[in-house]
Protein backbone atom coordinates (compact mmCIF):
# COMPACT_ATOMS: atom_id res chain seq x y z
CA UNK A 1 0.00 0.00 0.00
CA UNK A 2 1.10 3.18 -0.86
CA UNK A 3 1.90 6.33 2.13
CA UNK A 4 -0.64 8.32 1.63
CA UNK A 5 0.08 11.11 3.83
CA UNK A 6 2.66 12.59 2.10
CA UNK A 7 2.46 15.38 -0.85
CA UNK A 8 3.28 13.50 -4.31
CA UNK A 9 1.93 10.18 -3.44
CA UNK A 10 -0.20 10.05 -6.53
CA UNK A 11 3.17 10.50 -8.42
CA UNK A 12 3.35 6.62 -7.76
CA UNK A 13 -0.62 5.72 -8.05
CA UNK A 14 -2.56 4.41 -10.77
CA UNK A 15 -6.54 5.57 -10.67
CA UNK A 16 -9.81 3.69 -11.71
CA UNK A 17 -12.56 5.60 -13.25
CA UNK A 18 -15.73 4.54 -12.41
CA UNK A 19 -19.00 5.70 -14.24
CA UNK A 20 -21.51 4.75 -11.61
CA UNK A 21 -24.63 4.78 -13.93
CA UNK A 22 -23.09 1.61 -15.60
CA UNK A 23 -21.08 -0.23 -13.16
CA UNK A 24 -23.09 -2.20 -11.04
CA UNK A 25 -26.58 -2.47 -10.57
CA UNK A 26 -27.35 -3.88 -6.91
CA UNK A 27 -30.68 -3.59 -6.54
CA UNK A 28 -32.63 -4.54 -10.21
CA UNK A 29 -33.29 -0.89 -11.35
CA UNK A 30 -31.00 -1.51 -14.39
CA UNK A 31 -29.01 1.38 -12.82
CA UNK A 32 -25.71 0.90 -11.15
CA UNK A 33 -25.39 2.03 -7.55
CA UNK A 34 -23.11 2.87 -4.90
CA UNK A 35 -23.76 -0.75 -2.95
CA UNK A 36 -22.92 -2.47 -6.64
CA UNK A 37 -19.29 -0.60 -6.56
CA UNK A 38 -18.91 -1.57 -2.90
CA UNK A 39 -19.73 -5.39 -3.73
CA UNK A 40 -16.54 -4.77 -7.03
CA UNK A 41 -14.14 -3.39 -4.63
CA UNK A 42 -12.07 -6.96 -4.18
CA UNK A 43 -12.02 -6.86 -7.95
CA UNK A 44 -10.36 -3.12 -7.92
CA UNK A 45 -7.74 -4.82 -5.30
CA UNK A 46 -7.05 -7.71 -7.20
CA UNK A 47 -6.01 -5.31 -10.41
CA UNK A 48 -4.41 -3.22 -7.70
CA UNK A 49 -5.45 0.28 -7.59
CA UNK A 50 -4.89 3.27 -5.52
CA UNK A 51 -7.45 4.98 -6.21
CA UNK A 52 -11.23 5.60 -7.96
CA UNK A 53 -12.11 8.69 -9.45
CA UNK A 54 -15.80 8.33 -9.12
CA UNK A 55 -17.80 10.12 -11.71
CA UNK A 56 -20.67 12.60 -10.10
CA UNK A 57 -22.97 10.66 -7.48
CA UNK A 58 -24.66 13.49 -6.48
CA UNK A 59 -28.38 14.70 -6.60
CA UNK A 60 -29.23 15.43 -10.37
CA UNK A 61 -32.11 15.54 -12.11
CA UNK A 62 -29.24 14.04 -15.16
CA UNK A 63 -29.56 15.30 -17.95
CA UNK A 64 -26.01 14.96 -18.92
CA UNK A 65 -25.51 11.88 -16.33
CA UNK A 66 -25.01 13.69 -13.33
CA UNK A 67 -22.86 16.67 -14.49
CA UNK A 68 -25.82 18.51 -13.72
CA UNK A 69 -25.56 18.95 -10.06
CA UNK A 70 -28.97 19.75 -8.32
CA UNK A 71 -27.22 18.98 -4.35
CA UNK A 72 -23.86 19.02 -4.14
CA UNK A 73 -24.87 17.51 -0.39
CA UNK A 74 -26.96 14.22 -1.58
CA UNK A 75 -26.28 11.26 -3.26
CA UNK A 76 -28.76 10.29 -6.73
CA UNK A 77 -31.43 7.97 -4.87
CA UNK A 78 -30.89 5.10 -7.49
CA UNK A 79 -27.22 5.33 -7.05
CA UNK A 80 -27.90 5.08 -2.87
CA UNK A 81 -27.59 6.91 0.23
CA UNK A 82 -25.21 8.75 2.43
CA UNK A 83 -24.52 6.20 4.21
CA UNK A 84 -23.87 4.14 0.78
CA UNK A 85 -21.45 6.86 0.60
CA UNK A 86 -19.70 6.49 3.50
CA UNK A 87 -19.22 2.57 3.76
CA UNK A 88 -18.15 3.03 0.41
CA UNK A 89 -14.97 5.50 1.55
CA UNK A 90 -13.85 3.31 4.33
CA UNK A 91 -14.25 -0.12 2.73
CA UNK A 92 -12.59 1.30 -0.07
CA UNK A 93 -9.81 2.66 2.35
CA UNK A 94 -9.39 -0.55 3.94
CA UNK A 95 -8.36 -1.41 0.63
CA UNK A 96 -5.89 1.43 0.37
CA UNK A 97 -8.08 2.77 -2.22
CA UNK A 98 -9.20 6.21 -2.42
CA UNK A 99 -11.98 8.30 -3.38
CA UNK A 100 -11.48 10.80 -5.58
CA UNK A 101 -15.26 12.79 -6.81
CA UNK A 102 -15.96 14.46 -9.02
CA UNK A 103 -16.51 18.35 -8.85
CA UNK A 104 -18.85 20.29 -11.18
CA UNK A 105 -18.16 23.64 -10.18
CA UNK A 106 -18.48 25.79 -13.64
CA UNK A 107 -22.60 25.22 -13.56
CA UNK A 108 -25.09 23.31 -12.00
CA UNK A 109 -28.72 22.32 -13.01
CA UNK A 110 -31.15 24.28 -13.44
CA UNK A 111 -32.83 22.24 -10.65
CA UNK A 112 -30.39 23.64 -8.87
CA UNK A 113 -32.12 25.56 -4.93
CA UNK A 114 -29.52 28.04 -6.11
CA UNK A 115 -30.76 28.43 -9.75
CA UNK A 116 -34.56 28.41 -8.85
CA UNK A 117 -34.20 30.95 -5.68
CA UNK A 118 -31.83 33.14 -8.71
CA UNK A 119 -34.89 33.12 -10.99
CA UNK A 120 -37.41 34.56 -8.68
CA UNK A 121 -36.26 38.25 -9.22
CA UNK A 122 -33.43 40.07 -10.21
CA UNK A 123 -32.54 41.41 -6.40
CA UNK A 124 -32.68 37.37 -4.97
CA UNK A 125 -29.53 37.13 -3.10
CA UNK A 126 -29.07 33.68 -5.48
CA UNK A 127 -29.63 35.79 -8.64
CA UNK A 128 -25.86 36.75 -8.82
CA UNK A 129 -24.47 33.47 -8.12
CA UNK A 130 -25.33 32.99 -12.15
CA UNK A 131 -24.57 34.71 -15.44
CA UNK A 132 -27.20 37.08 -16.72
CA UNK A 133 -27.10 39.36 -19.12
CA UNK A 134 -30.41 41.88 -19.98
CA UNK A 135 -32.12 41.57 -23.44
CA UNK A 136 -34.60 40.94 -25.52
CA UNK A 137 -36.17 37.80 -26.48
CA UNK A 138 -34.73 36.45 -29.83
CA UNK A 139 -31.45 38.51 -29.63
CA UNK A 140 -28.79 36.73 -27.78
CA UNK A 141 -25.81 39.21 -26.34
CA UNK A 142 -23.74 37.37 -28.80
CA UNK A 143 -23.30 34.51 -30.75
CA UNK A 144 -21.72 32.42 -28.69
CA UNK A 145 -22.63 28.32 -29.04
CA UNK A 146 -23.40 25.93 -26.07
CA UNK A 147 -20.87 22.79 -26.34
CA UNK A 148 -24.22 20.43 -26.37
CA UNK A 149 -25.41 22.60 -29.47
CA UNK A 150 -28.06 26.09 -29.74
CA UNK A 151 -26.70 29.39 -28.78
CA UNK A 152 -25.27 29.39 -25.39
CA UNK A 153 -27.84 31.94 -24.03
CA UNK A 154 -31.34 31.14 -22.55
CA UNK A 155 -33.68 33.70 -22.50
CA UNK A 156 -36.23 34.23 -19.71
CA UNK A 157 -39.51 35.50 -19.89
CA UNK A 158 -39.96 36.95 -16.44
CA UNK A 159 -36.34 38.55 -15.46
CA UNK A 160 -36.36 40.03 -19.15
CA UNK A 161 -32.59 38.61 -18.88
CA UNK A 162 -30.80 35.85 -20.51
CA UNK A 163 -28.65 33.22 -18.99
CA UNK A 164 -25.47 31.89 -20.01
CA UNK A 165 -24.75 27.94 -20.23
CA UNK A 166 -21.63 26.43 -22.20
CA UNK A 167 -22.90 22.88 -22.23
CA UNK A 168 -26.78 22.42 -22.37
CA UNK A 169 -29.65 24.84 -21.15
CA UNK A 170 -30.17 22.55 -17.98
CA UNK A 171 -26.76 23.49 -16.82
CA UNK A 172 -26.76 27.03 -16.11
CA UNK A 173 -23.02 28.45 -15.46
CA UNK A 174 -21.77 29.75 -12.26
CA UNK A 175 -20.72 33.18 -11.94
CA UNK A 176 -17.34 32.75 -10.48
CA UNK A 177 -16.62 36.31 -10.19
CA UNK A 178 -19.00 36.36 -6.52
CA UNK A 179 -16.94 36.00 -3.74
CA UNK A 180 -20.04 34.68 -1.91
CA UNK A 181 -19.93 31.88 -3.95
CA UNK A 182 -16.92 30.68 -4.07
CA UNK A 183 -16.98 30.53 -0.20
CA UNK A 184 -19.89 28.11 -0.85
CA UNK A 185 -18.41 25.94 -2.89
CA UNK A 186 -15.52 25.66 -0.77
CA UNK A 187 -17.57 25.20 2.36
CA UNK A 188 -19.05 22.09 0.16
CA UNK A 189 -15.48 20.59 -0.38
CA UNK A 190 -14.55 20.80 3.22
CA UNK A 191 -17.93 18.68 3.96
CA UNK A 192 -16.57 16.01 1.30
CA UNK A 193 -13.08 16.14 2.83
CA UNK A 194 -14.30 15.40 6.50
CA UNK A 195 -16.09 12.67 4.95
CA UNK A 196 -12.86 10.87 3.76
CA UNK A 197 -12.12 11.83 0.67
CA UNK A 198 -8.74 11.61 -0.66
CA UNK A 199 -8.88 13.98 -3.63
CA UNK A 200 -10.87 15.61 -6.46
CA UNK A 201 -11.33 15.53 -10.38
CA UNK A 202 -12.14 19.17 -11.40
CA UNK A 203 -14.59 19.34 -14.38
CA UNK A 204 -14.27 21.53 -16.88
CA UNK A 205 -11.84 23.72 -14.43
CA UNK A 206 -10.11 25.94 -17.32
CA UNK A 207 -14.13 27.55 -17.78
CA UNK A 208 -14.33 28.94 -14.42
CA UNK A 209 -11.95 32.59 -14.99
CA UNK A 210 -14.85 32.67 -18.63
CA UNK A 211 -15.71 36.52 -19.83
CA UNK A 212 -18.62 35.73 -21.72
CA UNK A 213 -18.98 39.43 -23.34
CA UNK A 214 -15.08 38.72 -24.99
CA UNK A 215 -16.32 35.24 -26.25
CA UNK A 216 -14.11 34.02 -23.98
CA UNK A 217 -14.69 30.36 -22.06
CA UNK A 218 -11.73 28.54 -21.41
CA UNK A 219 -8.13 30.20 -20.03
CA UNK A 220 -10.10 33.76 -18.61
CA UNK A 221 -7.85 36.67 -16.76
CA UNK A 222 -8.70 35.45 -13.75
CA UNK A 223 -8.39 31.20 -13.99
CA UNK A 224 -5.44 30.95 -11.86
CA UNK A 225 -6.36 33.63 -9.39
CA UNK A 226 -9.53 31.56 -8.91
CA UNK A 227 -7.80 28.45 -8.84
CA UNK A 228 -5.25 29.70 -5.96
CA UNK A 229 -7.80 30.59 -4.06
CA UNK A 230 -9.59 27.37 -4.47
CA UNK A 231 -6.55 25.43 -3.81
CA UNK A 232 -5.46 27.58 -0.36
CA UNK A 233 -8.85 27.12 0.67
CA UNK A 234 -10.54 24.30 0.22
CA UNK A 235 -7.68 21.89 -0.48
CA UNK A 236 -5.69 22.65 2.35
CA UNK A 237 -4.41 18.62 3.16
CA UNK A 238 -0.87 18.52 1.55
CA UNK A 239 -2.13 14.80 0.31
CA UNK A 240 -5.18 15.95 -1.06
CA UNK A 241 -4.67 14.49 -5.08
CA UNK A 242 -6.75 17.11 -7.42
CA UNK A 243 -6.94 16.69 -11.17
CA UNK A 244 -8.34 19.34 -13.24
CA UNK A 245 -10.14 18.49 -16.54
CA UNK A 246 -8.27 21.05 -19.07
CA UNK A 247 -9.26 20.79 -22.82
CA UNK A 248 -7.49 24.24 -23.48
CA UNK A 249 -4.29 23.47 -21.27
CA UNK A 250 -1.20 23.13 -23.69
CA UNK A 251 2.71 22.76 -22.25
CA UNK A 252 2.89 26.04 -21.08
CA UNK A 253 -0.20 26.55 -19.15
CA UNK A 254 -0.04 22.67 -17.49
CA UNK A 255 2.90 23.69 -15.86
CA UNK A 256 1.27 26.57 -14.03
CA UNK A 257 -1.49 23.68 -13.23
CA UNK A 258 0.90 21.66 -11.82
CA UNK A 259 3.44 23.65 -10.60
CA UNK A 260 5.43 21.14 -8.02
CA UNK A 261 5.45 23.86 -4.87
CA UNK A 262 1.04 22.38 -5.03
CA UNK A 263 -0.35 26.26 -5.28
CA UNK A 264 -2.53 24.74 -7.81
CA UNK A 265 -3.20 21.19 -8.59
CA UNK A 266 -1.71 17.82 -8.87
CA UNK A 267 -1.62 17.53 -11.99
CA UNK A 268 -4.15 18.17 -15.09
CA UNK A 269 -5.93 15.90 -17.78
CA UNK A 270 -5.20 17.40 -20.87
CA UNK A 271 -6.31 15.98 -24.62
CA UNK A 272 -4.11 17.36 -27.01
CA UNK A 273 -3.18 13.53 -27.91
CA UNK A 274 -6.90 13.21 -28.30
CA UNK A 275 -6.52 14.99 -31.74
CA UNK A 276 -3.87 12.49 -33.29
CA UNK A 277 -6.76 10.78 -35.32
CA UNK A 278 -8.62 14.29 -36.35
CA UNK A 279 -7.45 16.36 -39.44
CA UNK A 280 -5.20 19.30 -39.11
CA UNK A 281 -6.86 21.77 -36.87
CA UNK A 282 -10.13 19.36 -36.96
CA UNK A 283 -12.41 18.98 -34.12
CA UNK A 284 -13.74 15.68 -32.18
CA UNK A 285 -16.04 14.87 -34.95
CA UNK A 286 -13.93 15.02 -37.98
CA UNK A 287 -12.57 11.55 -38.80
CA UNK A 288 -9.30 11.21 -39.79
CA UNK A 289 -6.65 7.35 -39.68
CA UNK A 290 -4.16 7.72 -36.39
CA UNK A 291 -1.20 9.44 -37.51
CA UNK A 292 0.81 7.94 -35.43
CA UNK A 293 3.97 10.74 -35.90
CA UNK A 294 1.56 13.05 -34.43
CA UNK A 295 0.84 10.93 -31.34
CA UNK A 296 4.24 10.37 -30.65
CA UNK A 297 5.33 13.92 -30.93
CA UNK A 298 2.34 15.36 -29.24
CA UNK A 299 3.27 12.74 -26.14
CA UNK A 300 6.72 13.69 -26.41
CA UNK A 301 6.35 17.31 -26.12
CA UNK A 302 4.43 16.50 -22.80
CA UNK A 303 6.92 14.24 -21.47
CA UNK A 304 10.26 16.72 -21.89
CA UNK A 305 7.77 19.90 -21.01
CA UNK A 306 6.34 18.80 -18.13
CA UNK A 307 9.77 16.77 -16.77
CA UNK A 308 10.91 18.22 -13.39
CA UNK A 309 8.04 21.14 -14.00
CA UNK A 310 5.21 19.90 -13.64
CA UNK A 311 3.60 16.09 -14.01
CA UNK A 312 1.44 14.40 -16.67
CA UNK A 313 -1.65 12.45 -16.38
CA UNK A 314 -1.85 9.50 -18.62
CA UNK A 315 -5.16 8.00 -20.31
CA UNK A 316 -6.59 6.85 -23.42
CA UNK A 317 -9.84 6.53 -22.68
CA UNK A 318 -12.80 8.10 -20.29
CA UNK A 319 -16.81 8.77 -20.04
CA UNK A 320 -16.32 11.25 -23.06
CA UNK A 321 -14.19 9.34 -24.99
CA UNK A 322 -14.71 6.22 -27.41
CA UNK A 323 -13.63 2.85 -26.49
CA UNK A 324 -9.09 3.00 -27.05
CA UNK A 325 -9.46 -0.61 -28.95
CA UNK A 326 -11.52 0.02 -31.22
CA UNK A 327 -10.25 3.37 -31.56
CA UNK A 328 -6.29 3.10 -32.10
CA UNK A 329 -6.18 -0.85 -31.80
CA UNK A 330 -7.76 -3.69 -33.63
CA UNK A 331 -11.50 -4.92 -31.88
CA UNK A 332 -10.89 -8.24 -34.20
CA UNK A 333 -8.21 -10.72 -34.32
CA UNK A 334 -5.82 -8.63 -32.58
CA UNK A 335 -8.11 -7.51 -29.89
CA UNK A 336 -6.41 -8.63 -26.82
CA UNK A 337 -2.81 -8.16 -27.93
CA UNK A 338 -3.73 -4.58 -29.02
CA UNK A 339 -5.37 -3.30 -25.88
CA UNK A 340 -1.79 -4.61 -24.02
CA UNK A 341 -0.19 -2.76 -26.63
CA UNK A 342 -2.01 0.04 -25.97
CA UNK A 343 -1.29 -0.44 -22.06
CA UNK A 344 2.36 -0.96 -22.23
CA UNK A 345 2.94 1.91 -24.73
CA UNK A 346 0.63 4.01 -21.68
CA UNK A 347 2.47 3.10 -18.90
CA UNK A 348 6.33 3.08 -19.59
CA UNK A 349 5.60 7.05 -19.80
CA UNK A 350 6.36 9.68 -16.87
CA UNK A 351 2.82 10.69 -14.98
CA UNK A 352 -0.47 9.08 -13.15
CA UNK A 353 -2.46 6.86 -15.36
CA UNK A 354 -6.11 6.17 -15.19
CA UNK A 355 -8.22 3.16 -16.11
CA UNK A 356 -11.53 3.59 -17.28
CA UNK A 357 -13.62 0.85 -16.41
CA UNK A 358 -13.45 -2.31 -18.80
CA UNK A 359 -9.84 -0.67 -20.58
CA UNK A 360 -8.35 -3.06 -18.31
CA UNK A 361 -11.08 -6.24 -19.87
CA UNK A 362 -10.43 -4.47 -23.57
CA UNK A 363 -14.08 -3.26 -23.94
CA UNK A 364 -14.87 -1.92 -27.10
CA UNK A 365 -16.91 0.57 -28.68
CA UNK A 366 -20.82 -0.34 -29.52
CA UNK A 367 -22.56 0.68 -32.82
CA UNK A 368 -26.64 1.40 -31.95
CA UNK A 369 -29.45 2.69 -34.36
CA UNK A 370 -29.53 6.69 -33.46
CA UNK A 371 -32.91 6.12 -31.38
CA UNK A 372 -30.65 4.41 -28.99
CA UNK A 373 -28.40 6.90 -27.71
CA UNK A 374 -28.95 8.63 -24.38
CA UNK A 375 -26.32 10.86 -24.30
CA UNK A 376 -27.55 14.83 -24.63
CA UNK A 377 -23.87 15.33 -27.08
CA UNK A 378 -24.62 12.78 -29.74
CA UNK A 379 -28.25 13.16 -29.69
CA UNK A 380 -28.18 17.03 -30.06
CA UNK A 381 -25.04 16.78 -32.33
CA UNK A 382 -27.51 14.07 -35.02
CA UNK A 383 -30.44 16.67 -34.72
CA UNK A 384 -28.23 19.68 -35.56
CA UNK A 385 -26.35 18.20 -38.36
CA UNK A 386 -29.26 16.02 -39.93
CA UNK A 387 -31.13 19.50 -39.42
CA UNK A 388 -28.12 21.17 -41.28
CA UNK A 389 -28.60 18.52 -44.36
CA UNK A 390 -25.88 16.24 -43.69
CA UNK A 391 -26.91 12.66 -44.58
CA UNK A 392 -28.34 10.82 -41.42
CA UNK A 393 -26.14 7.35 -42.18
CA UNK A 394 -23.17 10.18 -42.63
CA UNK A 395 -23.80 11.49 -38.79
CA UNK A 396 -24.42 8.13 -37.91
CA UNK A 397 -20.89 6.83 -38.79
CA UNK A 398 -19.09 9.80 -36.96
CA UNK A 399 -21.61 8.83 -33.83
CA UNK A 400 -20.32 5.19 -33.99
CA UNK A 401 -16.86 6.01 -34.10
CA UNK A 402 -16.70 8.83 -31.70
CA UNK A 403 -19.60 8.96 -29.30
CA UNK A 404 -19.08 9.73 -25.41
CA UNK A 405 -21.78 6.51 -24.94
CA UNK A 406 -19.34 4.13 -26.34
CA UNK A 407 -18.10 4.23 -23.00
CA UNK A 408 -20.77 4.00 -21.06
CA UNK A 409 -22.77 0.91 -22.10
CA UNK A 410 -22.57 -1.39 -18.70
CA UNK A 411 -19.53 -3.25 -17.71
CA UNK A 412 -19.10 -6.55 -19.02
CA UNK A 413 -18.93 -8.62 -15.54
CA UNK A 414 -19.43 -12.35 -17.04
CA UNK A 415 -21.06 -14.30 -19.49
CA UNK A 416 -25.25 -14.19 -17.76
CA UNK A 417 -27.44 -12.24 -18.57
CA UNK A 418 -26.58 -8.60 -19.08
CA UNK A 419 -23.06 -9.50 -18.85
CA UNK A 420 -23.75 -9.57 -14.81
CA UNK A 421 -24.15 -5.89 -14.72
CA UNK A 422 -28.33 -6.29 -13.45
CA UNK A 423 -30.85 -8.33 -12.64
CA UNK A 424 -33.39 -6.00 -14.37
CA UNK A 425 -33.41 -4.09 -17.56
CA UNK A 426 -29.96 -1.90 -17.94
CA UNK A 427 -30.98 1.79 -18.54
CA UNK A 428 -28.37 1.49 -21.38
CA UNK A 429 -27.48 -1.61 -23.23
CA UNK A 430 -24.83 -4.17 -23.16
CA UNK A 431 -22.54 -4.51 -25.76
CA UNK A 432 -23.57 -7.64 -27.52
CA UNK A 433 -20.03 -9.07 -27.52
CA UNK A 434 -20.42 -9.63 -23.05
CA UNK A 435 -20.53 -13.33 -23.52
CA UNK A 436 -16.47 -13.26 -24.87
CA UNK A 437 -15.25 -10.04 -23.19
CA UNK A 438 -16.04 -10.17 -19.60
CA UNK A 439 -13.99 -9.87 -16.38
CA UNK A 440 -14.91 -13.26 -15.57
CA UNK A 441 -13.43 -14.80 -18.32
CA UNK A 442 -10.35 -12.27 -18.39
CA UNK A 443 -9.81 -13.73 -14.69
CA UNK A 444 -9.73 -16.71 -15.28
CA UNK A 445 -7.14 -16.30 -18.16
CA UNK A 446 -3.68 -15.84 -17.20
CA UNK A 447 -2.92 -14.39 -20.90
CA UNK A 448 -5.86 -11.45 -20.40
CA UNK A 449 -5.71 -8.41 -20.79
CA UNK A 450 -6.32 -7.60 -17.20
CA UNK A 451 -3.53 -9.40 -16.49
CA UNK A 452 -1.27 -6.81 -18.20
CA UNK A 453 -2.38 -4.38 -16.56
CA UNK A 454 -2.47 -5.73 -13.31
CA UNK A 455 1.20 -6.49 -14.26
CA UNK A 456 2.15 -2.62 -15.27
CA UNK A 457 0.62 -1.63 -12.06
CA UNK A 458 3.13 -3.63 -10.07
CA UNK A 459 5.61 -2.80 -12.35
CA UNK A 460 5.35 0.94 -12.03
CA UNK A 461 5.60 0.55 -7.95
CA UNK A 462 8.33 -1.68 -8.28
CA UNK A 463 10.99 0.41 -10.31
CA UNK A 464 11.60 4.05 -9.58
CA UNK A 465 12.66 4.76 -13.31
CA UNK A 466 9.04 4.68 -14.29
CA UNK A 467 8.22 7.52 -12.08
CA UNK A 468 11.56 9.56 -12.62
CA UNK A 469 13.01 8.81 -15.90
CA UNK A 470 14.03 11.04 -18.06
CA UNK A 471 12.26 10.43 -21.79
CA UNK A 472 13.46 10.25 -25.31
CA UNK A 473 11.39 9.50 -28.38
CA UNK A 474 13.29 7.13 -30.92
CA UNK A 475 12.48 6.76 -34.11
CA UNK A 476 10.30 10.19 -34.45
CA UNK A 477 8.94 9.71 -38.07
CA UNK A 478 8.66 5.71 -38.20
CA UNK A 479 4.75 5.26 -38.76
CA UNK A 480 4.49 2.35 -37.21
CA UNK A 481 6.60 1.86 -34.32
CA UNK A 482 6.60 3.87 -31.03
CA UNK A 483 9.35 3.36 -28.95
CA UNK A 484 11.46 5.13 -26.15
CA UNK A 485 13.53 5.35 -23.37
CA UNK A 486 13.37 6.69 -20.00
CA UNK A 487 16.47 7.11 -18.37
CA UNK A 488 17.86 8.05 -13.89
CA UNK A 489 21.53 7.20 -13.22
CA UNK A 490 20.63 3.48 -11.93
CA UNK A 491 18.52 2.47 -14.73
CA UNK A 492 17.10 2.50 -18.13
CA UNK A 493 13.69 0.99 -19.32
CA UNK A 494 12.89 0.73 -22.93
CA UNK A 495 9.27 0.51 -24.01
CA UNK A 496 9.01 -0.71 -28.06
CA UNK A 497 5.18 -1.16 -29.70
CA UNK A 498 4.05 -1.62 -33.02
CA UNK A 499 1.13 0.07 -33.81
CA UNK A 500 0.01 -2.04 -36.75
CA UNK A 501 -1.25 -5.23 -37.84
CA UNK A 502 1.60 -5.69 -40.25
CA UNK A 503 4.69 -6.77 -39.25
CA UNK A 504 7.66 -4.11 -38.62
CA UNK A 505 11.49 -4.10 -39.21
CA UNK A 506 12.97 -2.80 -35.84
CA UNK A 507 16.55 -2.79 -34.99
CA UNK A 508 17.39 -2.48 -30.72
CA UNK A 509 19.39 0.02 -29.92
CA UNK A 510 22.94 -0.55 -28.67
CA UNK A 511 23.42 -1.80 -25.20
CA UNK A 512 19.73 -3.57 -24.40
CA UNK A 513 21.53 -7.41 -25.44
CA UNK A 514 20.79 -9.53 -22.09
CA UNK A 515 18.86 -6.77 -20.76
CA UNK A 516 15.76 -7.67 -18.64
CA UNK A 517 12.39 -7.90 -20.24
CA UNK A 518 10.05 -6.63 -17.81
CA UNK A 519 6.31 -7.49 -19.79
CA UNK A 520 5.45 -8.33 -23.18
CA UNK A 521 2.68 -9.07 -25.32
CA UNK A 522 3.95 -12.01 -27.29
CA UNK A 523 6.45 -13.54 -26.01
CA UNK A 524 10.38 -12.96 -26.46
CA UNK A 525 11.62 -10.58 -28.34
CA UNK A 526 12.52 -11.53 -32.05
CA UNK A 527 14.21 -9.67 -34.58
CA UNK A 528 11.33 -7.53 -36.01
CA UNK A 529 8.02 -6.84 -34.70
CA UNK A 530 4.77 -8.94 -35.03
CA UNK A 531 1.64 -7.47 -35.68
CA UNK A 532 0.30 -4.91 -32.24
CA UNK A 533 3.79 -6.43 -30.67
CA UNK A 534 4.58 -4.57 -28.03
CA UNK A 535 7.40 -4.81 -24.89
CA UNK A 536 9.81 -2.97 -21.84
CA UNK A 537 13.01 -4.17 -21.19
CA UNK A 538 14.90 -3.16 -18.01
CA UNK A 539 18.41 -2.38 -17.64
CA UNK A 540 20.26 -1.80 -14.51
CA UNK A 541 23.06 1.20 -14.89
CA UNK A 542 26.77 0.27 -13.47
CA UNK A 543 27.71 3.45 -11.19
O1 LIG B 1 -16.54 17.52 -20.16
C1 LIG B 1 -16.04 18.72 -20.65
C2 LIG B 1 -16.15 18.92 -22.06
O2 LIG B 1 -15.66 19.92 -22.57
C3 LIG B 1 -16.93 17.93 -22.82
O3 LIG B 1 -18.10 18.53 -23.22
C4 LIG B 1 -16.21 17.47 -23.98
O4 LIG B 1 -15.94 18.55 -24.82
C5 LIG B 1 -17.08 16.51 -24.70
O5 LIG B 1 -17.53 15.55 -23.81
C6 LIG B 1 -16.33 15.85 -25.77
O6 LIG B 1 -17.21 15.04 -26.43
C7 LIG B 1 -16.97 17.51 -18.85
C8 LIG B 1 -17.47 16.13 -18.49
O7 LIG B 1 -16.41 15.24 -18.53
C9 LIG B 1 -18.60 15.78 -19.40
O8 LIG B 1 -19.06 14.47 -19.19
C10 LIG B 1 -19.71 16.76 -19.13
O9 LIG B 1 -20.76 16.54 -20.03
C11 LIG B 1 -19.23 18.20 -19.28
O10 LIG B 1 -18.00 18.44 -18.63
C12 LIG B 1 -20.23 19.14 -18.66
O11 LIG B 1 -20.19 19.01 -17.27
Amino acid sequence: MLDKTKRGWWQSAVFYQIYPKSFQDSDGDGIGDLPGILSRLDYLEKLGVDGIWLSPVYASPQADNGYDISDYRAIWEPFGTMEDMDRLIAEAKKRGISIIMDLVLNHTSDQHRWFREALKGRDNPWHDYYIWRDGVPGTPPNDMRANFGGSAWEWVEELGQYYFHQFAVQQPDLNWANPRLRRELYDMIRFWVSRGVEGFRLDVIDSVGKEPDRQITSRGPRLHEYIRELSREAFKEESLVTVGEAWSADVEEAKQYSDPTGRELSMVFQFEHNFADCPPGGKKWDLAPLSLPKLKSCLARWQTGLFRQGWNSLFWDNHDLPRIVSRWGDEGEYRVRSAKLLAIALYGLQGTPYIFQGEELGMTNIRLPIEAYEDIETRNLYAERVAAGERPEDVLAVIHARSRDNARTPMQWSEEKNAGFTAGIPWFPVNPNYPEINARAALADPDSVFYTYQKLIALRKRFPVFRDGAFTLLDPENEQVFAYLRETGAERLLTVCNFSAAVAAWEMPEGFAGAELLISNCGAPGPGLRPYEAYMLRQELRP
